[in-house]
C-alpha cells in the first residue's frame, strides 16, 4: 500500500495534529520523518489539549503503531518529558512507539550552539526555537553525528564525548555570552538516554517496507511547514530539515513511487513565528484579533505568532512543490465577524504583477495584491455539516479550489476532534 503524506503548507502551525489525530483511525503506522522538538503539534479531544513534540501525533490511538523515522532528530531529554506526559495520561505507548536507529540524537551542547549561534546573530537571528536543530543536522550532513543505533554500542559514551568537547570549544569560538552547566546538563541527559534506550530501537526503512508489502497503510506526519523548508522555504529563516514531500521520502526511507495521497494542510490566514519575510503580515488590530481569537502563540516556546491574511501566492507554490492531492482548511472558525476578508493573489515585485513566488519575498521587494470577500458573522463551531456553512465561506472555499486546481475535503471549525467538517 503507498505511504500518504500530511504537510503544513504554510509556516508551520496549521494544525497538522489535530488532522493526523482525526485520520489515524484510518491507518495502521503513522510516521514522523523530520523535524524534532521545535515541532508542537496539538491535539485536543475530550475536553483535553495536549501537545506533542517528537512522538507522533497516533499515539492516543491504540490500534496505532507510531514510528519515528531516520530523518527525525531526538533530544533524548525532551522525549523523556514527552513520554512522562503520556504516562501520567494513562497512555501504554512501550508497545507502539518505535525508534529509528537512524535518527540522529541532539546532546545538550547542540542547544547551546544553538543559542550561542541566534546571539551571535543579533538583529538578524532566524527566531529559532533553540532546541538545538540546526546544529544537530549540521552535524548529521557534516558526518559527525551521534545516532539512535550507536546508543546500542558500548562505545557510544566515548563518541559523545569526543563530539560534547568539540562543541564547547565551539561555542567559545562564538564569543557570546552563554551561560551553562554542562555537567549538570549531562546528567539530566545520560539519565535520559537510559529511558530511551528502554524502547524499541529498529530499522526502521525495512519495518516500513514490510509494512507496505503486508498491506498496512502509513501516513507519514510533516512537522513544521513547507517555507520553512531547508531547500524551499524562505532561506535562511527557514528549519533545517526537508518539511516538503520529497523529505519523507528520505526521512522514512519510503521511495517515491510509493508516495500516495498528499494531504495539504492550511490555515484560513496566515501566520508565522520567528523572524522572517512575511508579505501578508498584518500589523493593525485585524491581526491583533486573529491572533486573540485563534489562541496563535508557539506550542513549544509560547511565543506569539505573526499573523496575516491568506496568501495564495505562497500556497501555490507550496502545493506545487508538494504535489497536494487534498487541502485541508484549518480555523475557519476565526475568521467569524470580519466584515471584510482579503487574499493575496499576486505580488507586485520589481514594478511588474507576478503570481508565483519569487526567490525574494523581502518586504522592499514584495507587495501583495489582494482580492476582496465577503465576510460572514455566523459562530461556526458548533457546526458540523458543510450544508449549515454560511454562503461567504462556501464563497472562499469555491474561490481558493478554483485557484489551486485541488479539492478542499477537510474545513477544521475547532480545535476538537469533533468540529470536523469531511466535505
Ligand atoms: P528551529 O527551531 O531552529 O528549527 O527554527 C527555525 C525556524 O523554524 C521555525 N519553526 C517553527 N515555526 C512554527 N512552528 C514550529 N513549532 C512550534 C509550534 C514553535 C513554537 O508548533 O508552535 O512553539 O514557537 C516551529 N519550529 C520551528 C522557527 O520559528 C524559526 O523561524
Ligand atoms: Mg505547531
Amino acid at each position: 500500500m503507498a505511504v500518504d503524506l500530511l504537510l503544513g503548507l504554510q509556516w508551520g502551525d496549521e494544525g497538522k495534529g489535530k488532522i493526523v489525530d482525526v485520520l489515524t483511525s484510518k491507518y495502521n503506522i503513522i510516521a514522523r520523518f523530520q523535524g524534532g522538538p521545535n515541532a508542537g503539534h496539538t491535539l485536543v479531544f475530550n475536553g483535553k489539549k495536549h501537545v506533542l513534540h517528537t512522538i507522533p501525533s497516533g499515539i492516543f490511538h491504540d490500534e496505532a503503531t507510531n514510528l519515528v523515522g531516520n530523518g527525525v532528530v531526538i533530544d533524548p531529554v525532551i522525549f523523556k518529558k514527552e513520554l512522562d506526559k503520556l504516562e501520567e495520561q494513562d497512555v501504554d505507548y512501550r508497545k507502539s512507539l518505535l525508534i529509528s536507529r537512524k535518527a540522529h540524537i541532539i546532546l545538550p551542547t547542540h542547544r547551546l550552539l544553538d543559542a550561542a549561534s541566534e546571539a551571535s546573530k543579533g538583529k538578524a537571528k532566524i527566531g529559532s526555537t533553540l532546541k538545538g536543530i540546526g546544529p544537530t543536522y549540521m552535524d548529521k550532513t557534516g558526518r559527525n553525528g551521534l545516532r539512535v543505533g550507536d546508543l546500542e554500542l558500548d562505545t557510544w559514551k566515548d563518541k559523545y564525548r569526543a563530539l560534547a568537547d568539540k562543541h564547547e570549544s565551539m561555542i567559545d569560538f562564538y564569543n557570546v555570552d552563554i551561560q551553562y552547566d554542562l555537567k549538570e546538563l549531562e546528567t539530566e541527559f545520560f539519565a535520559a538516554v537510559k529511558v530511551l534506550k528502554s524502547l524499541k530501537f529498529i530499522d526502521s526503512e525495512e519495518y516500513i517496507y514490510q509494512a507496505q508489502k503486508s498491506g498496512q497503510s502509513i501516513l507519514a506526519e510533516g512537522a513544521q511547514g513547507s517555507l520553512l523548508d531547508i531547500d524551499f522555504g524562505t532561506y535562511p529563516f527557514v528549519t533545517s530539515s526537508n518539511t516538503t514531500a520529497a523529505g519523507a521520502c528520505t526521512g522514512l526511507g519510503v521511495a517515491p513511487n510509493q508516495i500516495g495521497e498528499v494531504f495539504g494542510i492550511f490555515k484560513a490566514y496566515t501566520t508565522r513565528v520567528g523572524s522572517g519575510p512575511f508579505p501578508t503580515e498584518l500589523f493593525d488590530e485585524v491581526g491583533e484579533t486573529m491572533g486573540r481569537v485563534g489562541h496563535e502563540f508557539g506550542a513549544t516556546t509560547g511565543r506569539a505568532r505573526r499573523c496575516g491574511w491568506l496568501d495564495l501566492v505562497a500556497l501555490k507554490y507550496a502545493c506545487q512543490v508538494n504535489g497536494v492531492t487534498q487541502l485541508m482548511m484549518m480555523k475557519a472558525d476565526v475568521l467569524s465577524g470580519f466584515k471584510n476578508l482579503k487574499v493575496a493573489t499576486a505580488y507586485k515585485y520589481k514594478g511588474e504583477t507576478i503570481t508565483h513566488l519569487p526567490y525574494n519575498i523581502e518586504p522592499e521587494n514584495v507587495e501583495p495584491i489582494y482580492t476582496d470577500f465577503k465576510g460572514w458573522k455566523e459562530d461556526l463551531t458548533q457546526m458540523s455539516d458543510q450544508s449549515t456553512l454560511p454562503k461567504e465561506l462556501n464563497d472562499y472555499i469555491a474561490f481558493l479550489e478554483k485557484e489551486l486546481e485541488i479539492p478542499i475535503t477537510i474545513v477544521s471549525v475547532g480545535p476538537d476532534r469533533k468540529q470536523t467538517i469531511f466535505r
